[in-house]
């Protein structure tokens, strides 16, 4: 049986990656429990406190066959205030887990990157090789830890490969925070009946994708030599406006109330979609769950 080590398996992509793979292999968790809304995890999980930062976080890595490295600061506005504790976190903590990777024997090295590393769109659908300009310092930190993996595995051999999810929701974005992502904000609304706030006209538009096509993605990395040394696009290749999603959001929970317009957020892009040729070709992947399904799962998970 391999042996796995998720970073951040607690968090909203790992903690679905330890479900999805906990039958298939021994999974060791590397968490330092600072964002998490799960309660419990699989039995015969191994979960380890520590820090990715930590130089003694090495002697799990090389423990393990494996490495799906999830864990991070893992916000825009967090980056901007703090530039410093997210490279710390992003760009030292990557390579300190790839660091211990090249010492040891590992068979694959998955880093989950950002579309926040291409700034603001040239054109739209985005392909990998769209310029990379970010406009955060997450942006940056993500982007650099995507260039360190490609030089492992340039340099090292290292079978690293990247994603580059757009915007990811599931039911374990905790809506309190004040990072988390739109669709857990307007869902959070819709159950109190209460009226989504729509930042700017609502026009702008994203590219939403379910935890549960990126973690697919992720076991077909898993399965294939041909992905290392690549960086993919992870979405959908299908974009919705913000206007679209709220009202969609508030037919899915009943909640008949009008929209609340503020004014745009500074800094927010205009349009986001992605060309996922790249994932199709190499991988085989297609994104399986639609948006409606995807929000549908959130209102299973009230009832
Ligand atoms: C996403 C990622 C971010 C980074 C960025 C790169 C999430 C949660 N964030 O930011 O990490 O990768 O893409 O471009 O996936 N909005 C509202 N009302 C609300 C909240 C948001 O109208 O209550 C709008 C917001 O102004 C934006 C859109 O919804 O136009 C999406 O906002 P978001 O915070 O979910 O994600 P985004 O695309 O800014």
């Amino acid at each position: 049986m391999k042996k796995i080590l998720i970073t951040g398996g607690l968090g909203q992509v790992g903690s679905y990656l330890v479900d999805a793979l906990h039958d298939k292999a021994k999974i060791t968790v590397l968490d330092n429990f600072s964002s998490t809304t799960r309660e419990s995890v699989p039995e015969g999980v191994n979960i380890i406190k520590g820090d990715i930062r930590d130089r003694t976080a090495a002697a799990f890595v090389k423990k393990n066959n494996i490495i799906i490295h999830t864990a991070a600061q893992i916000s825009v506005t967090a980056s901007m205030e703090d530039p410093l504790f997210d490279a710390q976190n992003n760009v030292f903590g990557t390579l300190n887990m790839l660091e211990a990777a090249r010492k040891a024997s590992i068979s694959k090295f998955v880093y989950i990157s950002s579309a926040a590393v291409y700034g603001n769109p040239l054109y739209i659908p985005i392909t990998e090789d769209h310029p990379q300009d970010p406009l955060s310092p997450y942006g940056v930190s993500k982007l650099s830890g995507e260039k360190y993996c490609m030089m492992y595995h340039r340099a090292f051999g290292l079978p690293t490969c990247c994603i580059r999810p757009f915007n990811i929701y599931s039911p374990r974005q905790n809506p309190e925070n004040p990072y988390s992502g739109v669709i857990s904000r307007f869902i959070d609304k819709a159950k109190a009946k209460q009226s989504p706030v729509v930042f700017g006209d609502g026009n702008q538009t994203r590219d939403f994708i379910s935890v549960h096509d990126i973690v697919n993605m992720i076991i077909l990395l898993l399965e294939n030599e041909d992905a290392n040394g690549h960086v993919f696009n992870a979405g959908t290749g299908k974009s919705i406006t913000i206007n679209e999603l709220a009202n969609m959001i508030l037919n899915i929970f009943d909640a008949d109330v009008p929209i609340n317009y503020m004014p745009e957020r500074p800094g927010d892009i205009k349009n986001s979609c992605s060309d996922i040729t790249k994932a199709k070709k190499i991988l085989g992947f297609e994104p399986k769950v639609s948006l409606r399904e995807g929000l549908l799962e959130f209102k299973k998970q009230l009832a």
